[in-house]
């Protein structure tokens, strides 16, 4: 049963002035059901137990949008198993404390992380890495998987907001990063009456370097100043090339929820990264504050622009990369491209003119159809199955329909609760999902949960894809806002029990006679160690777990975890002085601090991690300037 309510919120609602539809759910598994829906709600909990001991299937690797984390989840369960740090500090594991990652943070403090990525060796996720990008400060992050912890994180100049990003090339040799908001080049102040001229959407190549866990830009775009919204890399007979959204062609710079809808039709910017790949080799492009930059209208080729139905969002390639589908937020249509019709088209310059100097493909010599489910609306994100059939997310309709891109034919549809962002299918973005299961991304839960408040969590919930029907089978609040997420086989992920204590790090010690405590100057460099269940310092000393410094030193402490037992982690907090760190089995971590505030300051291991954890303290004081 379906009930009609006006919609209240959302996108591009008061545009749309549309009616939502809101499923029923009141039929739930308890009160009124019949006996058949009790029976099959036994089968669904089932089908998502996983008993105590035994693990899911799969992982899934969520974005934590403005909390700037990642959040891993596990598949069928739907029990959140970690949070990873990526853009912003976190206090429980002391991620952006500590010297390497506060580095890596520089002097931010939050994070907008839209789109995981996992890398990719032909076309399969390998499970070695993630990426990710952060569409409030311009940074890329990559997250290595046999620790799930951040390695390296870049700023992206000449952009604002790479949101369209990551999504990385079959091998991953890139991952392109678009910006969201027009900036100029530099980021320097123009006039928005200059806008048109002054202002770029700049587009980065970024490549990373996994021997030593480096994200580097090897060179960028000065594409034109529109806002870009969503990319993918193609596969297979598209693999040299990637495609994404545009909206706001209109270059308007106020308004936009009017303005940038003006033009009946935006763009798909269609380009061959290997060409692009070359010019740079051949000298073709720019120096801009030591970035190799391609200006299009100069040096011209390897980019078009595919005209597509006004302020598109998603685009996602077919598995077998013969397609790439857009899904237009204000038109109630998916449109199904083909790549060797593009290919075709630029070969015989099928244009219709150019824009910033760059071709406009013919719509007709790319398009093939346009599906337009009936009462669909707001289509945004598509992933598909084993089959190669497609699943995508209706945010105004709160649903998910299947459809089959070789005909159009509508194949089957289940309602969610509510306002579908993305959804994230079993190996979705590979050459070859799995089918299975898909978890759709919502945007509103509405009531789903006990209540806690006037702001509810987003949800997302878990559909079975074995049946003829599409089933919900779980769901799982999440908060805040899950704007993507992968889901990858479990046993893909190969994590290491316990760093390898590191020999080369010059900091690290293994026993206690290595531990000191060195002075140069008003530098003060501890070497320690932590155990179950101590912290030593200085083993020679009066008090090994005592640091005594001078107010205005400036102080290291470096710290191994020598216990190199699975899971024995420790913590280590100094009171009052905002510091906190984590050192895993194995790991040397260094916190770095100038002791400005004289007095005594109680430090203790954070992590429980033995029966005498509440004994593993000490002190650092603190001795005031005469
Ligand atoms: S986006 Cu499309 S619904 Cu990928 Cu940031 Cu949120
Ligand atoms: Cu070490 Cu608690």
């Amino acid at each position: 049963m379906k009930k009609w309510v006006p919609a209240v919120s959302g996108l591009a609602a008061g545009l749309l002035a549309a009616t939502v539809f809101f499923a029923d759910f009141s039929s739930g598994p308890s009160g009124s059901a019949s006996t058949d829906t009790a029976n099959k709600n036994k089968s669904n909990a089932e089908k998502v137990y996983v008993p105590f001991g035994e693990k899911d299937e799969y992982y899934l690797m969520a974005s934590g949008g403005h909390s700037g984390q990642m959040f891993v989840y596990g598949v069928p369960s739907m029990r959140k198993i970690r949070t990873i740090p990526v853009f912003s500090p976190d206090s429980a594991t002391g991620y952006g404390y500590d010297q390497h990652t506060k580095e890596m943070l520089g002097n931010y403090t939050w994070g907008d992380l839209h789109h995981p990525a996992i890398s990719e060796t032909n076309g399969e996720y390998d499970g070695k890495y993630l990426f990710a990008t952060d569409v409030a400060n311009s940074r890329a992050a990559v997250v290595n998987l046999e620790t799930f912890t951040t390695r390296d994180i870049i700023d992206v100049p000449n952009t604002s907001g790479p949101h369209c990003a990551a999504f990385v090339t079959e091998n991953t040799e890139y991952m392109f990063l678009p910006t969201r908001f027009a900036v100029p080049i530099g980021s320097k102040y123009e006039s928005l009456d200059d806008y048109s001229e002054k202002y770029r959407g700049v587009m980065s190549a970024v490549t990373f370097d996994e021997k030593n866990e480096k994200l580097n830009i090897a060179y960028q775009v000065a594409l034109p100043p529109w806002s870009y919204d969503l990319s993918d890399a193609g596969k297979k007979m598209s693999k040299d090339w990637a495609v994404m959204t545009t909206y706001n062609t209109e270059e308007a710079t106020t308004n936009l929820e009017i303005n940038a809808s003006q033009a009946d039709r935006d763009y798909i910017v269609l380009f061959n990264w290997k060409e692009l790949e070359q010019k740079v080799k051949n000298g073709e492009y720019e120096d801009v504050d030591g970035q190799k930059m391609i200006f299009p209208e100069k040096q011209k080729g390897g980019i078009y622009l595919v005209p597509v139905a006004k302020s598109p969002h998603g685009v996602d390639v077919t598995p077998d990369g013969t397609r790439f589908i857009a899904s237009g937020k204000l038109a109630p249509a998916m449109t199904v491209f083909s790549f060797e019709k593009a290919f075709k088209a630029i070969e015989n310059k099928e244009f219709d003119g150019e824009r910033n100097g760059i071709p406009v493909l013919k719509y007709e010599s790319v398009m093939e159809r346009e599906v337009n489910p009936e009462n669909a609306l707001g289509p945004l994100h598509t992933q598909f199955d084993d089959k190669g059939m497609a699943y995508t997310t209706m945010f105004i309709s709160s649903e998910i329909v299947k459809w089959n891109p070789n005909t159009g034919e509508t194949l089957d549809r289940v309602a969610v609760q509510y306002s579908p962002g993305h959804a994230a299918a079993a190996e979705g973005d590979t050459v070859s999902p799995d089918g299975k299961y898909i978890v759709s991304l919502n945007k509103l839960a509405k009531d789903s949960y006990l209540s806690v408040g006037p702001s509810h969590p987003e949800s997302m919930q878990l559909i079975d894809l074995t049946g003829d029907k599409m089933e919900i089978i779980q769901s799982a609040p999440v908060d805040p806002e899950p704007h993507y997420a992968q889901m990858i086989k479990a046993d893909k992920i190969k994590t290491i029990p316990i760093y390898d204590i590191d020999k080369k790090n010059p900091a690290a010690v293994t026993k206690a006679e290595e531990t000191r405590i060195e002075r140069k100057g008003n530098e003060v460099h501890v070497y320690g160690l932590a155990m179950r269940s101590k912290f030593i310092f200085d083993a020679k000393a009066k008090r090994p777990d005592v640091i005594e410094v001078n107010e205005g030193d400036k102080v290291f402490i470096h710290l191994t975890n020598v216990d190199l037992d699975q899971d024995i982690t420790h913590g280590f907090g100094i009171n009052k002085y905002d510091l906190n760190m984590e050192v895993q089995p194995g790991q040397t971590n260094t916190l770095e601090f100038t002791a400005n505030k004289a007095g005594t300051f109680p430090l203790y291991c954070t992590n429980f991690c033995s029966a005498l954890h509440q004994e593993m303290t000490g002190y650092l004081l603190v001795k005031p300037k005469k």
